[in-house]
């Protein structure tokens, strides 16, 4: 479709260009002004918002899936079924694996494979683990509770769900693996980053599928919050720029300039610098407040990241420039 509209819009310059006789500066710009709103005009891909925010919800209502906890065993054996549901091919990685404060982590990945045939392939992840303590919370008595992870954690895995959902429903070319990692913020802030992304650091020393390829990465880290700010964070874009563009540039197309605003924001230890480590070309699209005390949403590492600041449109923007990227492929 894309290739349609383009293809019009060539032919069209070119009868022009014949008509007019010209090939002024003044008429260039205006056929780029035409192609460019004949992009604006390309449909997102349908992404439903109220079933992503469903699926946030649902992981909330089991409570903190903080690893051990009953909370996220039961998360962890919904997710399996939900994926199963939706046709994908769905396989689990267990592990027990020692965290910086020597407690041993009973360590789940689940990995869920549209099109497993496919060669040309791309990895979609997030985490699905809560942090154990709320460590941010203004309040030091919270310090010691769990944080929900409405936004930290479900948000991403939420909107992979609705991805699993609508690639069951309509089928895309490319093969895409969607990995919901463990453990990734059990982590501590002395500046080891390697207490991070236990589970993602893992499965890159034993991946499900022997010399497993992927032509990139994305991973969603806190993409449901009011008020988002997608910059372009720095370790995607030295290791993955062409991504970053070409993932900014459709959310710019589909109306979310504002959303992904196109500049640095700081670099993040995060799942995707080990998936980059392990040579596979991985962005972080995750929602940065340069300039707050944190640096993350308002609600970060505390008791109140929880449902109440979860907006759809958010959910929305973010999963229709993935599922759009996904179909364009
Ligand atoms: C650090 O704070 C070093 N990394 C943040 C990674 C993270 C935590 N993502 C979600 N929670
Ligand atoms: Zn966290």
């Amino acid at each position: 479709m894309k290739r349609l509209i383009f293809s019009i819009s060539i032919a069209l310059s070119l009868i022009t260009l014949s008509i007019a006789g010209c090939s002024s500066a003044a008429k260039s710009n205006q056929n780029a002004a035409e192609a460019e709103s004949a992009d604006a005009a390309m449909p997102a891909a349908d992404f439903n918002a109220d079933s992503a925010y469903a699926f946030v919800e649902a992981q909330c209502a089991f409570g903190p899936r903080v690893p051990g906890s009953d909370a996220h065993s039961r998360c962890g054996d919904y997710l399996v079924h939900q994926l199963k549901k939706y046709g994908a091919i769905v396989t689990e990685q267990k592990a027990k694996l020692k965290a910086f404060d020597g407690t041993t982590l009973n360590m789940r990945n689940i990995i869920a494979s549209y099109n497993p045939n496919a060669e040309k392939r791309i990895l979609l992840l997030a985490h699905w683990d809560c942090r154990p303590w709320a460590d941010s919370d203004a309040d030091p008595a919270n310090h010691a509770l769990p944080v929900m992870g409405a936004n930290d954690g479900a948000s991403g895995v939420g909107v992979l769900l609705e991805i699993a959902r609508a690639l069951h429903a309509r089928q895309a070319q490319v093969g895409v693996d969607i990995m919901l990692v463990d453990d990734e913020d059990w982590g501590n802030h002395d500046g080891n980053e390697e207490s991070w992304a236990l589970g993602s650091q893992y499965w890159t020393k034993n991946m499900h599928i022997k010399g497993y390829r992927p032509a990139f990465g994305i991973l969603l880290d806190m993409v449901g919050a009011y008020g988002a700010k997608f910059y372009q964070e720095y370790y995607s874009t030295a290791y993955a720029q062409s991504v970053v563009t070409e993932v900014w540039n459709i959310a710019h197309r589909l109306g979310y300039g504002a959303m992904f605003p196109k500049e640095q924001g700081g670099g993040i230890t995060d799942d995707h610098v080990f998936v980059n480590r392990a040579g596979i070309p991985c962005i972080d699209i995750i929602d940065m407040r340069p300039g707050t005390e944190h640096g993350f949403f308002p609600h970060w590492h505390t008791t109140a990241d929880t449902m109440q600041n979860i907006d759809p449109a958010t959910l929305k923007a973010v999963g229709s420039v993935v599922l759009t990227l996904i179909y364009s492929m």
